[in-house]
């Protein structure tokens, strides 16, 4: 059971303080534990020694014994020290936010390559900390003459922690390079990535545009890997679609740095497809959170397509509030991923970048050319078809590319540029 503590400065609005506290009771239960009580704590400064203050710890120890409360979450990151001075003085298990998010993440990692970073992350934060848990468990195995050797221990640890630290980074840097390797294998697909704030359903738009059953579900960080599929949009648009992990406010560095070799496919996506939850009272906030991580891994010049998701769950009034405001505004669209509500909008804002730079052409396919039409049909958009005649009359749209191609092959009996 555990109680979570934030710290309301002055230069803060209270609103804002409460809402991440929110965030970090739900982050809190996404570990596991109970949530017995919230405390929004006001303070000109920060307490250098323990954070939240000496006198506000006392009354914290006293009340988590009231509570039957043994852990406390503190919605900020603590120095080494502070969490050392924190957890000796209420006696109670402390955690900061960003050691609650490595946990979180280290629970949902599935893959090698996910539990690969997950742990750099972890070494990464718990290193300069490794006092305070050493001093944990000597307490636990408690008595005198366990300081002495224990310094001894605790420096053989940090060097052993070290150690697999620069193993696991070696290890990390060459799968980045593997992954590197394979994504430039197909330079001439268009490479699109979803991104956004966990629980926003990405996976859930993932499945829905291409026919695929990754797992969705209501928990915080469902998601920790990238998965890549083909995108099916049509005739001539070659594109695959990446889902990766979701976002959260203020996301540990740490994590964002292990993640390098994941979020690549973001960074180096042709498009992507910010997915906000429509729903959410916290939409704006999150997009801009999303917007920073977004900065951080270098994709903030990625061109988007803003994807506002679980309309079904929007009220007739809001709903068409939200319409008016993004009326005029092409690269914003209004979908359910659950009900497949403008998921054809959705289809139409990803090939717009696509054709962009397509040219038109037209032409007369005779009977005899199935073979062209066959062709036509698979790499080219096909704008109108009308029977005549003497053949088929096509026009289609077509990358240059592809154009080149069709008139090195087929000559004159190809479509013909349209003017
Ligand atoms: N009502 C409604 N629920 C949705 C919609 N899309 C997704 N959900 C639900 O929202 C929850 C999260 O969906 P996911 O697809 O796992 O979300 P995600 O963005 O991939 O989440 P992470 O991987 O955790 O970052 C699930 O319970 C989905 O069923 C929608 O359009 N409408
Ligand atoms: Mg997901």
């Amino acid at each position: 059971m555990a109680i979570v503590v934030g710290l309301r400065l002055p230069d803060l609005l209270r609103a804002e303080c409460e809402e991440s506290l929110d965030e970090l009771a739900a982050l809190t239960r996404a570990c596991g534990a109970r949530v017995v009580k919230k405390v929004l704590q006001s303070r000109a400064r920060i307490d250098g020694r323990t954070f939240i203050g000496a006198g506000k710890t006392a009354e914290l120890k006293e009340e988590a014994g009231a509570l039957g409360a043994n852990l406390v979450v503190i919605d900020h990151d603590l120095s080494p020290a502070q969490g050392r001075n924190l957890e000796r003085i209420a006696d109670l298990k402390i955690l900061d936010r960003t050691e609650l998010i490595l946990d979180i993440f280290a629970r949902r990692a599935r893959t090698p390559q996910a539990k690969l970073q997950v742990e750099v992350a972890q070494l990464e934060y718990l290193l300069p900390r490794l006092t305070r848990l050493w001093e944990h468990l000597s307490r636990l195995g408690g008595g005198i003459g366990t300081r002495g050797p224990g310094e001894t221990q605790l420096e053989v640890d940090r060097r052993r922690i070290r150690d697999r630290l620069g193993r696991l980074r070696r290890k990390l840097k060459r799968t980045g390079k593997r992954l590197e390797v394979q994504r430039n294998l197909h330079p001439d697909v268009f490479r699109v990535a979803l991104v956004g704030y966990t629980n926003t359903g990405k996976s859930s738009l993932m499945n829905r545009l291409t026919d695929s059953a990754i797992e969705s579900g209501d928990r915080l960080f469902e998601t920790l890997d990238a998965t890549t599929r083909i995108l099916n949009l049509g005739s001539g648009f070659r594109a695959t679609l990446t889902d990766t992990v979701g976002f959260v406010r203020r996301l540990p560095h740490s994590l964002v740095e292990s993640f390098r070799a994941t979020l690549a496919e973001v960074s180096q996506a042709d498009l992507l497809l910010h997915v906000v939850d429509a729903s959410s009272s916290e939409a704006d906030a999150r997009r801009q959170s999303v917007t920073e991580v977004l900065r951080e891994i270098g994709a903030q010049d990625v061109p988007q397509v803003i994807v506002y998701n679980k309309c079904d769950l929007l009220g007739a009034e809001e709903l068409t509030g939200l319409r008016r405001r993004y009326e005029n505004d092409a690269e914003t669209v209004l979908v359910s991923a659950l009900f497949g509500d403008g998921i054809d909008a959705l289809a139409e804002a990803i090939r717009r970048p696509l054709r962009s730079g397509w040219i038109e052409a037209d032409g007369i396919v005779p009977p005899s050319e199935g073979e062209l039409l066959a062709r036509l049909r698979s790499v080219a958009e096909i704008v109108t078809e009308h029977p005549l005649e003497d053949g088929i009359r096509v026009k289609v749209r077509v990358s240059p590319g592809e154009w080149g191609r069709l008139r090195a092959r087929y000559g004159d009996r190809a479509p013909r540029l349209f003017d």
